[in-house]
Formats: structure tokens, C-alpha cells, sequence
């Protein structure tokens, strides 16, 4: 364990990357601005499926270049990257066989930037992890809701979306991608026995490092703190604190509320004192671009660290 998790403890701060079909909205559907996070807005909003999904057919995010996205990690000190492969929407960043509803299928884009990803991520020594949400799918009949579904299209039998859908597509990431990190995210009321499920699709991997919230009461390798930074870290555990820089993890055109560097580099700082890591995140838009007020604050703090010893 101490070996396996050798890297990940050295590492500090990470880039977490929001991207989806949430992006191509940023946020606003029709004449709604949904309040709450941009990738939450089809369940915010309670968009139809057939509906959210049709944006599918003008995401066309040309810009996308995963050079570039690692370079702005490498520039601000960050050691590791986790991108969401597919998160509660049910779209999957990457050409998954078990479903058609991916980037590489449904849009004119057809690229893998999950793939890409990794690839950029090896490339440049950067170690490279993918978010996947094995729960909630909106989109998928049978997929978790979280709570009631809203359109008739969700309904369907989700042992089954599970064992088709789910434990496959984690088999698929594993083997065509070998990410170093699986961020789980989000549990619901997953039982052991399905927890066993994808423990067994990913063990062919016996360095992967994944975070507890995969369900079943596996404690994982890592706690989660969300936007927060626990006073006195986690005595005995792994832990990272993931955060946003504005107020969204999933791009959204209205949210310009950025934190300063200041406050980013202290957040830093005081989580590295208490032995945890810093996860923090960027939202790219729809054109595959990171905000510009997002990348110059990364690339501040990582001037800062260069300046001030840590690298
Ligand atoms: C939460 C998710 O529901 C959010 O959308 C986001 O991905 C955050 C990091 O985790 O539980």
C-alpha cells in the first residue's frame, strides 16, 4: 500500500477536469440559468432525455488539445490529472463499445479525449486518472436518478444497467486507458456484492489508486473532502481535498465568481501542511478551451511554488 500510494502522497496538487455535454449548455437551457452546478443541470432542470441528448449532435469542441491542457498542469506544479470519462449525465467522454451515447458516436467531434488525455499525460510525466460516476446515469434506462427519475426514457432496471453498462465500462477504462486513479463518485446505495463487481473489472491493476466513494463500504485509498479543508486533515488517512475555482465543476457560462490566487495558493499550503493533496478543478468550455481566468490562476500559483522552492 505504502508503495503503491508513494506517488500519490509526494504529489500535492492535481488538476481535476469537469467536461461533458454539460459544457456544450454551460449552464443555461432554453430560457433557464440553472442555480446550481452546470453538470447537475439535466437533473436541476429536469431536461427530457431525448431533449439534453440532442445537444449532442453540435458539440463540436474544435479547440480540444490535451498537449496544451497538460501543459497548463505542468506550469502550475500540478503532479496528476483526473478528467471525467462519464459523470452523472451518462455521456462518455471516450468511444465506450457498451453504449453509443459518447463524444466519439454522437457528436461531430468524434475524437477520444480521454484518450488523448492519457496519452499527453504519459507524454509529459504526469500522472493520469479518470472520474467515472457508477451510479447515477440520467441518460441510460435503469441508470440511478439520484431519487425520482423525470422522464419515463430512465426507467428501467438498474442491477441490470449495472452489470451491462456499468462494470463493463470500468473494464474498458482500465484496459484501453491504464489509468493510475479511479475517482468514483457518487455510491447511492451500491451493495457489496456490486462494489465486488468492479473491484474484480479493475484488478488486473494492482497499482490503481481509487477514492472512497466507490460504495458498499469499501473504504477506498483516499477521503474526499468537497470545497472544504478539514481543520485537522485525516489523522491515519489518505485524503484530498477537491474544490472548485469558481462555483461550478462543470462549466457554466454566468459563473464568473473566481477565487483569487491568493486564496488558492493559501488552500494549497494549508492542505499540504496537514498531509493532504489539493484536487483542483477547471471546467472547459464548449469549444474545448479551459476559462481564461481559470488558467491564469493555475499558471500564478505554479510561478509562485517555482519562486518559493516547491516544484
Ligand atoms: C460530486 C458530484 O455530484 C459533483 O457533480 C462533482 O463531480 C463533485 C466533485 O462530486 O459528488
Amino acid at each position: 500500500r505504502d508503495a503503491r500510494m508513494k506517488w500519490w502522497r509526494e504529489a500535492r496538487f492535481g488538476m481535476f477536469i469537469h467536461w461533458g455535454l454539460y459544457a456544450e449548455l454551460g449552464g443555461v437551457y432554453k430560457d433557464k440559468s440553472t442555480d446550481g452546478a452546470g453538470e447537475w443541470m439535466m437533473h436541476d432542470l429536469q431536461i427530457p432525455v431525448a431533449d439534453y441528448a440532442s445537444y449532442a449532435k453540435q458539440f463540436d469542441p474544435e479547440q480540444f488539445n490535451a498537449d496544451k491542457w497538460v501543459s497548463y498542469a505542468k506550469a502550475a506544479g500540478m503532479k496528476y490529472i483526473v478528467m471525467t470519462a462519464k459523470h452523472h449525465e451518462g455521456f462518455a467522454m471516450y468511444p465506450t463499445k457498451v453504449d453509443d451515447f459518447n463524444i466519439n458516436a454522437r457528436t461531430p467531434f468524434h475524437r477520444d479525449p480521454i484518450g488523448e488525455m492519457a496519452a499527453a499525460c504519459k507524454k509529459a510525466g504526469i500522472k493520469f486518472g479518470v472520474y467515472y460516476s457508477q451510479n447515477l446515469d440520467w441518460h441510460h434506462p435503469g441508470g440511478g436518478t439520484a431519487g425520482s427519475s423525470w422522464d419515463p426514457a430512465q426507467k428501467g432496471d438498474f442491477d441490470q444497467y449495472f452489470m451491462k453498462v456499468t462494470v463493463p465500462q470500468v473494464q474498458e477504462l482500465v484496459t484501453s486507458y491504464h489509468p493510475s486513479v479511479i475517482w468514483w463518485d457518487i455510491p447511492g446505495d451500491l451493495t457489496p456484492d456490486e462494489t465486488r463487481a468492479i473491484t474484480a473489472a479493475f484488478s488486473s491493476d494492482p497499482a490503481l489508486i481509487y477514492n472512497n466513494r466507490m460504495g458498499g463500504g469499501i473504504p477506498g485509498d483516499t477521503e474526499t473532502p468537497e470545497q472544504r479543508i478539514p481543520p485537522k486533515g485525516f489523522p491515519g488517512r489518505d485524503w484530498e481535498t477537491c474544490m472548485t475555482i469558481n462555483n461550478t465543476w462543470g462549466f457554466k457560462v454566468h459563473d464568473t465568481d473566481f477565487k483569487s490566487t491568493e486564496t488558492l495558493l493559501r488552500n494549497l499550503i494549508d492542505i499540504a501542511s496537514k498531509g493532504g493533496n489539493y484536487l483542483l478543478n477547471v471546467g472547459p468550455d464548449s469549444h474545448g478551451v479551459i476559462p481564461a481566468p481559470e488558467v491564469e490562476r493555475i499558471t500564478a500559483m505554479g510561478s509562485w511554488l517555482k519562486h518559493n522552492g516547491e516544484s
